[in-house]
């Protein structure tokens, strides 16, 4: 292997190029008919609500994640939530494409309405559910989405989720572009 090809943490191979999804909102429904959104207000930190599905009406800001760019028009996003529950999104906005695999402590499946909430305020509360458990066995929801919006809105605007999925203007989640 020649010396160009060698991938590090501070040069990786691909070179990372967030430009595409970094500053973008976007909304998307899993197959299953659980519709979600997601702005990636910078290149570490995402805020979401779930307008629909199994914890419908849940909504979160300043999650820390991992994103990186897999290939042109591929990334991925991968985290942990402070209820246990870890998440890891790939994204294809060009192709309006998404992969998700949500892997849900058991808790979580059997009494899911416990997180649904403006997760901010409850920060310690879920994370006395989570090392409550039972954790295991962990149910592992592996979903196709497909992205019915996707617009750029700029970094670190607060503004972009900022109320609770019931309190948005009727017919939010279903615009289109
Ligand atoms: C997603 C799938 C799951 C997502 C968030 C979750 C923002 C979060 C799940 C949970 O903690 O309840 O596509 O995107």
């Amino acid at each position: 292997m020649s010396s160009e090809h060698v991938t590090t943490v501070a040069d990786p191979v691909p070179p990372q190029d967030l430009s595409g999804i970094v500053g973008h909102r976007f909304i998307y429904t899993y197959a299953n008919g659980w519709q979600y959104e997601m702005y990636v207000k910078n290149a570490t930190t995402i805020d979401y609500r779930i307008h629909t599905g199994m914890v419908g009406g849940r909504w979160v800001k300043d999650q820390e994640v991992d994103l990186v760019q897999l290939a042109d028009d591929v990334y991925k996003v991968s985290w942990n939530e402070p209820t246990g529950t870890s998440v890891v999104v790939n994204v294809l906005p060009g192709r309006r494409v998404l992969h998700g695999t949500i892997f849900f402590p058991q808790w979580i499946e059997q009494d899911g309405g416990r997180t649904v909430l403006y997760q901010n305020d409850h920060l310690d509360e879920m994370r006395a559910y989570r090392d409550a458990g039972p954790t295991y066995p962990i149910y592992v929801v592996p979903e196709f989405a497909r992205i019915t919006l996707f617009e750029y809105v700029g970094e670190d605007d607060e503004s972009v989720v900022s109320v609770a999925p019931a309190d948005l203007p009727a017919g939010f989640a279903d615009r289109t572009d």
